[in-house]
């Protein structure tokens, strides 16, 4: 919940976040900001508190300006030049400003971005003829209907480990940094409507199950 005063814990490693973030992949940098426009307000309450510090002039987007004096004001001594290279790398419609959702795509918790559901939420988005494999094809659709530039046959490559022109839910994930799968697809898939909040709980739920079999 707001607490209404003006300290924000997640700006200690704000710069750190998005400069680890700014290095990714295209393709994980596109999969994340499907993961952030899916999510409920709530979830992502207190990243958009602290884009709001940024975006002064409530516009819903920072511009390479704001975003260096919005990182001074936070204590961080930044040259224009870096903030210009950080925006540039973690804007995905090349607009050169960081929309809300960039923002908090870039800064979300892996409690959220690294949890299975969503991940697979993620995937089934790009599945569409959910046949279990990604293609070029459904990825340039993606890219096409949800407004992102890019090339979607790097973005194949980045994913493709096993070289067979598509991506499968394992690569997927592991893409996403699930280096395990502790549930399967199908399960998951029965599972959209669940609560957010209580995905976590019923992952170590479903881990303690399949450990007593
Ligand atoms: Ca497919
Ligand atoms: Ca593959």
């Amino acid at each position: 919940m707001a607490s209404g005063n003006s300290e924000h814990p997640l700006s200690d490693s704000v710069i750190v976040r998005l400069k680890k973030h700014s290095k990714q992949t295209s393709f994980l940098k596109v999969g994340r900001t499907l993961i952030a426009r899916s999510l409920a307000p709530s979830e992502v309450e207190g990243l958009k508190q602290l884009f709001a510090l940024f975006d002064v002039s409530k516009a819903g987007r920072v511009t390479i300006g704001q975003l260096e004096l919005g990182l001074r004001k936070l204590g961080y001594a930044i040259l224009s030049s870096q903030v210009s290279e950080l925006v540039a790398s973690l804007d995905l419609t090349e607009a050169d400003v960081i929309s809300s959702e960039e923002f908090v795509s870039a800064l979300l918790p892996s409690s959220i971005a690294a949890s299975e559901e969503k991940i697979w939420e993620a995937f089934s988005k790009f599945d569409e003829d959910e046949d279990g494999f990604i293609s070029v094809k459904e990825l340039e659709k993606v890219l096409e209907k949800q407004g992102f530039k890019g090339n979607a046959e790097s973005m194949m490559q980045e994913a493709d480990t096993n070289n067979d022109g598509l991506i499968n839910f394992d690569e997927f994930a592991h893409h996403f940094g699930k280096q395990t799968l502790s549930i399967k697809p199908t399960t998951i898939t029965r599972r959209k409507t669940i609560a957010p909040v209580s995905v976590t709980l019923l992952l170590e739920t479903e881990k303690a199950r399949s450990s007593d079999v």
